[in-house]
């Protein structure tokens, strides 16, 4: 087995490489740090960059290689360097909005069969953000799995268990100790050869020590590739991939504070299954749930079948999407975003004409 296909080279992405028959190298991201990746060729891993073209066609972040993704290089076998050239097309994306005023996609990272949900059941344990995180991953063709971290924190998670439950749907639910190493034979079946896992969740759940563990070596602490950056600091990437001794491929994601949900309306349909389900038995059709007779939403709340906080944050999800579809489709948007983007580029030139 060649070391593209040991990181996840399938057919999918061959026939896509054929189709533009280039003289071009195939190359995976593997780590993202400021300017630079690390990438995986056929002839190893390098140290590569996007060439001035990308970087000056690129109108948005999600325009750009992110970890995960598949690209095209030129190898300068001198110095183990290559310039990135092209993005194969991407067969997932998972994506968050973009931190800060303006409304933007950020993606996260690219192609990856399973995402892990990853939570901990501490005091940081929240039903709500579990929603937020659910509806990222409903939004694209991956499978979630909420994994909750640090059962060894509670003499029982029975009740925590329960609330997951009515909230979870169909999605499956594992539960593990790092510290105790338990609950792991549920999660080893999931780490195929090939497939690409990505982990996400709040700083300080676990991703990292769950994929050290994986490891079996203390990977993430002791193995960063640690780059200068232009100021001659160090940095490290947050945004990494590991490959498991069973031949599954794991991303490792920075912690986010405040998720910001991208998706769509539609996309809540899956996450709040039961709750659509519920709307249906409306007596009126357009029933707005807010006093109107037969109202099925306000009954199951009534009755307990519905938590009150859960139907909150479905109505504050839906409004939150409702404000980023306005925004995306006000116009002017585009025009004041390309101004940003010609700022960000000449400000890309000027490093690299230093370095
Ligand atoms: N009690 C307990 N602590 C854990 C467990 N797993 C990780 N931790 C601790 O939680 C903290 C954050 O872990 P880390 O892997 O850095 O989280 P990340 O930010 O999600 O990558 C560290 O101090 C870990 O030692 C566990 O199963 N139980
Ligand atoms: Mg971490
Ligand atoms: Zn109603």
């Amino acid at each position: 087995m060649g070391l593209l296909e040991k990181y996840g080279w399938n057919t999918f992405f061959e026939e896509q490489y054929i189709k533009l028959n280039s003289e071009l190298q195939p190359a995976r991201i593997i780590a993202q740090y400021s300017n630079l990746y690390r990438l995986i060729t056929r002839e190893g891993e390098m140290i590569g960059e996007n060439s001035g073209k990308i970087e000056f066609n690129a109108q948005l972040q999600k325009d750009l290689p992110v970890v995960g993704d598949w690209v095209l290089v030129d190898i300068f076998k001198d110095d183990s360097k290559a310039i990135v050239h092209e993005v194969l097309p991407r067969k997932t994306v998972i994506s968050r909005q973009k931190v800060g005023k303006r409304i933007e996609e950020q993606t996260i990272a690219a192609n990856t069969e399973i995402v892990f949900i990853v939570s901990a059941l501490d005091n940081d344990f929240n039903l709500r953000r579990i929603e937020r995180y659910l509806t990222i991953v409903h939004r694209t063709e991956m499978m979630p799995v909420l994994i909750f971290n640090k059962t060894d924190l509670k003499k029982s998670y029975k009740k925590m268990r329960s609330e997951v439950d009515r909230i979870a749907g169909k999605t499956k639910q594992i539960y593990i100790s790092v510290k105790k190493k338990s609950g792991f034979e549920e999660l080893t079946p999931l780490l195929k050869k090939g497939k690409t896992i990505c982990f996400i969740g709040s700083s300080g759940v676990g991703k990292s020590s769950i994929i050290n563990f994986l490891m079996g070596t203390e990977v993430i602490k002791t193995a960063e590739v640690r780059e200068k950056d232009h100021k001659g600091r160090h940095v490290t990437s947050s945004r990494q991939m590991y490959l498991l001794p069973s031949g599954a491929i794991v991303i490792d994601t920075p912690g986010m504070r405040e998720l910001g949900v991208w998706a769509e309306e539609d996309d809540l349909k899956d996450t709040f299954e039961d709750i659509k389900k519920i709307e249906e038995r409306c007596k009126f059709h357009n029933c707005s749930h807010t006093g109107e007779p037969g109202c099925a939403i306000q009954n199951a709340i009534a009755n307990n079948d519905l938590s009150e906080s859960r139907y909150n944050s479905y109505l504050k999800l839906k409004k939150e999407l409702a404000y980023i579809r306005m925004k995306e489709e006000g116009t002017g948007n585009t025009k004041k975003r390309w101004k940003d983007r010609s700022k960000e580029i000449k400000k890309w030139r000027k490093e690299h004409r230093k370095r």
